[in-house]
Order: structure tokens, then sequence, then C-alpha cells
């Protein structure tokens, strides 16, 4: 499978990793929007949250408490960060499988646009 997230998740390409689990990897994003930009996906592929089963619910539930345990280690819990999961063309997903971005660290707009 010719995935980017997929390759980072198997270490053939490099990335700064935040937190790993057997599940999970978070890793901070090439391309950030605020002074930490970090990105939580599943090791398993999906390639949108269309194609998550319901059978992994609970594997959803633990890219969100990951972004809070990063928060809290990375200590921006109290001040208060964003996370966001894009879907598709019109939601502007570039890389088709599944990340929930975790942004802190700057006071976020909203609406996002
Ligand atoms: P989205 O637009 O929601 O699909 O977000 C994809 C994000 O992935 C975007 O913020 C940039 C980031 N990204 C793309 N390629 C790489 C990469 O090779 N390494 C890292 N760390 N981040 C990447």
């Amino acid at each position: 499978m010719d995935c980017i997230f997929c390759k980072i998740a198997s270490q053939q390409i490099p990335a700064r990793v935040a937190f790993e689990n057997d599940r999970i990897i978070a890793f901070h994003d090439l391309f950030p929007q605020a002074p930490t930009h970090i990105l939580v996906i599943p090791k398993t592929h999906y390639s949108t949250l269309n194609d998550v089963p319901a059978s992994e619910s609970a594997l959803l539930g633990e890219m969100v408490r990951t972004a809070i345990l990063i928060a809290r280690e990375l200590d921006f819990a109290d001040n208060g960060y964003r996370v966001v999961m894009n879907c598709n063309q019109d939601g502007g997903q570039s890389v088709d499988h599944i990340h929930l971005h975790l942004l802190a660290g700057r006071q976020l707009t909203w609406p996002p646009g």
C-alpha cells in the first residue's frame, strides 16, 4: 500500500513521534498550522472516516484519548487546544489515511474557514 502515513507508522519514513502504542502513533505535522501541531493516526489503514466500521468505534475514542494525553503531557491542556478530523475533498482531507489534528499554542480562530 502506497500510503505515506502507513510508512510513518512502520518507520519506513521518519517522523518526530510524540506517542506510540500497538494501535496508535502520533507525530508532529510537517507543515504546522500552530506552534504545536500533532497528527494522531491509527496504525491500521482506513482511508477516510467513512471507511471506519462501527466495530472500530473504540479506536476513534482512543485517538481522542491520545490527544488528551498528549495535551496533558505537553502542558497545554489547561490553556486549550483543538482536535479536527478532515474527511474527503470538501473537508480538506489531503492524506488518505485517517488522522486527528491536535493544534495548540496560539489563539485558534473559529470558524476555521
Ligand atoms: P489533511 O489535510 O487533513 O489530510 O492533513 C494532512 C496533514 O499531513 C497536513 O497537515 C500535512 C501533513 N503531512 C503530509 N505529509 C506529511 C509527512 O510526510 N510527514 C508529516 N509529519 N506530516 C505530513
